[in-house]
C-alpha cells in the first residue's frame, strides 16, 4: 500500500480496521521516498524541515508564530531559512566543524530556533538545555559533551563556569556585548553581517544531529545521541499521530530542553510544513487558553501535568476562551489519568490522545491515533513499523494482562545511536537480544492496547500483590479534593511494602484526618482494598522534573531518608 493511501485510513474515521490494515502493510522504506536523500544520498534534517518548503514554493507560509509576555514575532519559512543560514555562516566563521557539539542555554525565543537549525545546517550536533538549569547541571553537560560553543544570554552566563570548561572556545551572547579576544561574540552583531546564503553541510543519515541529557535514578545524566535519520519518524508520526495538515496551526507546549520540544516542537511540525506556535514565559491557565485562542491553534500537544493544572483551575477560564478551531489534542510524558481524558471531553469536546515514547526512542512508538477508539488510561497501540511486547527478564513474551517489561523490537529510525562516552549504559538497554528494554512496566490487554504501570523500580509489591503506582494515582485524582498524587511503596515487615500516597489538594480543600479516611475509602471502593494507601501525606507541591513528571524516586528517598540521586532535572 502507498503511504498516501495509508494516511487517509489512519486519520479518517474511528475504526480499528484502519489501524490493523495500516499496521499490517507498513514499510519504513515508503517514508524514505518522501525525502530528497532518497535520490541524492545526501541529507540534512534542517534543510528538510525548512529550506525544502522554500524550494517547493511555500516560502511565504508562516513557519513560526512566537510570543511571550513582552514580544510577538512571526517568521515565514523563507525568513527561517535566511536566519538559520546566517547562524550557520557565523558558526563556519568560528571554525565549527561537522560532528562538534554546540549547546544552547537560553529561554525560548526565535533566536533559539535560528541557532538550533543553523547548528544542524553546518553538520554540528545541537544540545539544547533548560534555561532553569543551575551551574552544576550546566557544567556536567558541557563537560561531558565537550561542547566547543555555547549560545546563551548575559543573564544565564553567570551559571556557565566557562573558565573551567577547557573544550568550550566560543560563547555567542544573545543580547550581549562582544569580547572577541576572549571568545565572546554578539549574536546581533554577527547576524547583521552574516550572509543569508549558506553552503549547507550535507551529511550521512547516520551522522549525529542532536543530544539530550536524561537522568536515571543513579549516576550522572546520560547524553542520548540522535542522528539525522530520526527525521523519518518525526515526519511520519507528525502526519499520523499529530495528524498535521498543511494549514494547521500547531502548538507543542514543551521546551526544547526536553526531547518533546525538539522532536515535536521543531522537527515534526516543520518537516510537515505547518505553522508552529511557540509561547515563552510562565504557565498560567489564562495565558494558555489565550494562546490557543489568539493563534487559532488546531493541533495541541501537551503533557498530563499541564492538563491536570488546567483541570485544577476549574471551568471558568476555559469557558471564557474560544477554542472552536481546536481539532486534535495530544499528551505525552506521563500516564494520562482517565479522569483527565473525561475532563477533556467535557471542556474541549475532544478526546486527549495519549502517546508513549522516551528520550532514547527519539520519537513516538505507542499511541492513540486519530482513527482509533481510545480506552482512557491506555497509551494505545504500537505505531506501524514498530513491534512492542511485554517480556519477562529472560526475554519471553508474556500473555495479555500480565505485567512485565515494556520492550520494543530493534531497530527503528529514531532509536538513539549511542549514549555519549558510555557504552556500558547503552548496552544495558539491549541486554536481551533483539529488544530495546524501556525500563517501564506495562501490560497489554486482549485488544492489543498497552497499559502503563510505572517505572520498573516503582512497581509496588504489597502483600504479594503487584500494584502499579499509576493506577492508584489515577483513582486518587478522581477524588474532588485531590489535585495531584504521587504513590510509592514503603518497606513494611509484614506486607513487604505498603502504599503511601503524597497528595496535593485542590484550591478550597483543607488537610484533615477525616479527609484522609475519606480518600482511603474512595480508593478501596473504586479500585481495590489492597490498592488503598495505608499512609497519606498532604504536601503543597509534588516534586517534578522540568518536563512535568512526578519524581517518585524523590518521594521515596524523602520518606526513607535515602540519597535522592541526580536532582538537576527537578523543578525549582
Ligand atoms: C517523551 C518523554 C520517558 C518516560 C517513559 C515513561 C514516561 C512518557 C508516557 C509515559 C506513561 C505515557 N512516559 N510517556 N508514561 N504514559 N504516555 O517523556 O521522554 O522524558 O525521556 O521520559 O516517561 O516512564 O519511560 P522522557
Amino acid at each position: 500500500m502507498k503511504t498516501t493511501e495509508l494516511i487517509d485510513i489512519m486519520t479518517k474515521g474511528h475504526n480499528m480496521e484502519s489501524y490493523d490494515r495500516a499496521y499490517a502493510s507498513y514499510q519504513w522504506e515508503e517514508v524514505e521516498k518522501s525525502f530528497s536523500w532518497y535520490e541524492t544520498g545526501k541529507v540534512n534534517a534542517a534543510y528538510e524541515a525548512i529550506d525544502r518548503h522554500v524550494e517547493s514554493g511555500r516560502g511565504d507560509h508562516t513557519a513560526l508564530l512566537y510570543s511571550d509576555p513582552n514580544r510577538t514575532d512571526q517568521y515565514t519559512f523563507r525568513e527561517m531559512k535566511e536566519e538559520s543560514d546566517k547562524f550557520g555562516n557565523l558558526l563556519k566563521k568560528l571554525g565549527i566543524n561537522k560532528g562538534e557539539r554546540v549547546f544552547i542555554f537560553m529561554p525560548r525565543s526565535p533566536e533559539l530556533y535560528f541557532s538550533f537549525l543553523g547548528i544542524l545546517k553546518v553538520g554540528a550536533i545541537a544540545g539544547p538545555l533548560f534555561e532553569a538549569f543551575m551551574e552544576g547541571a550546566v557544567r556536567d553537560r558541557l563537560e561531558d559533551s565537550e561542547a566547543v560553543a555555547l549560545v546563551t544570554t548575559p543573564t544565564l552566563l553567570s551559571r556557565v563556569p566557562y573558565k573551567e570548561l577547557s573544550a568550550l572556545k566560543h560563547i555567542i551572547l544573545v543580547g550581549g556585548e562582544a569580547d572577541e579576544q576572549n571568545g565572546f561574540y554578539s549574536f546581533e552583531k554577527e547576524m547583521a553581517s552574516a550572509s543569508s546564503e549558506l553552503d549547507i553541510e550535507w551529511v550521512d543519515r547516520e551522522d549525529g544531529m542532536l543530544m539530550h541529557y536524561t537522568s536515571g535514578s543513579t549516576g550522572k545524566p546520560k547524553g542520548v545521541f540522535h542522528v539525522h535519520n530520526a527525521m523519518l519518524q518525526h515526519y511520519q508520526t507528525g502526519k499520523w499521530v499529530l495528524d498535521l495538515k498543511e494549514d494547521d496551526i500547531y502548538w507543542c507546549t514543551a521546551d526544547p530542553g526536553w526531547v518533546t520540544g525538539t522532536a515535536y516542537g521543531i522537527f515534526a511540525p516543520w518537516l510537515n510544513g505547518v505553522t508552529n506556535v511557540i509561547r515563552g514565559g510562565r504557565f498560567s491557565p489564562e495565558d494558555w487558553y489565550q494562546t490557543l485562542e489568539k493563534n487559532g491553534v488546531t493541533v495541541w500537544y501537551s503533557a498530563p501535568t499541564a492538563f491536570r493544572m488546567l483541570m485544577g483551575a476549574g471551568e471558568a477560564p476555559v469557558k471564557q476562551a474560544d477554542l472552536s478551531k481546536l481539532r486534535h489534542v495530544l499528551s505525552v510524558g506521563e500516564p494520562l489519568n482517565p479522569e483527565v481524558v473525561r475532563w477533556g471531553m467535557k471542556v474541549f469536546n475532544k478526546r486527549i490522545h495519549d502517546n508513549w515514547w522516551m528520550t532514547e526512542t527519539g520519537g513516538i512508538l505507542i499511541t492513540n491515533y486519530p482513527a482509533m477508539e481510545i480506552k482512557p488510561g491506555s497509551m494505545g497501540k504500537p505505531f506501524p513499523g514498530i513491534e512492542a511486547a511485554i517480556i519477562d527478564d529472560q526475554g519471553n513474551e508474556l500473555p495479555p494482562m500480565q505485567m512485565g517489561n515494556l520492550a520494543i523490537r530493534t531497530p527503528w529510525p529514531s532509536l538513539m545511536r549511542k549514549i555519549w562516552k558510555n557504552e556500558g549504559k547503552f548496552d544495558e538497554y539491549f541486554r536481551i537480544k533483539g529488544w530495546y528494554i524501556s525500563g517501564d512496566s506495562a501490560y497489554q490487554d486482549e485488544d492489543g492496547y498497552f497499559w502503563f504501570q510505572g517505572r520498573i523500580d516503582d512497581v509496588i509489591n504489597t502483600s504479594g500483590e503487584r500494584v502499579g503506582p499509576f493506577e492508584v494515582e489515577s483513582k486518587l485524582v478522581e477524588h474532588p479534593a485531590v489535585a495531584e498524587a504521587g504513590v510509592i511503596g514503603k518497606p513494611d515487615p509484614v506486607r513487604g511494602e505498603i502504599i503511601k500516597a503524597f497528595i496535593s489538594l485542590r484550591k478550597g480543600h483543607g488537610a484533615s484526618d477525616n479527609l484522609k479516611e475519606e480518600i482511603r475509602s474512595f480508593v478501596k471502593e473504586g479500585l481495590a482494598a489492597h490498592a488503598a494507601p495505608r499512609e497519606i501525606e498532604f504536601i503543597d507541591r509534588l516534586p517534578k522534573t522540568r518536563s512535568g513528571k512526578i519524581m517518585r524516586r524523590v518521594l521515596k528517598a524523602w520518606e526513607l531518608d535515602l540519597p535522592t540521586g541526580d536532582l538537576s532535572t527537578m523543578e525549582d
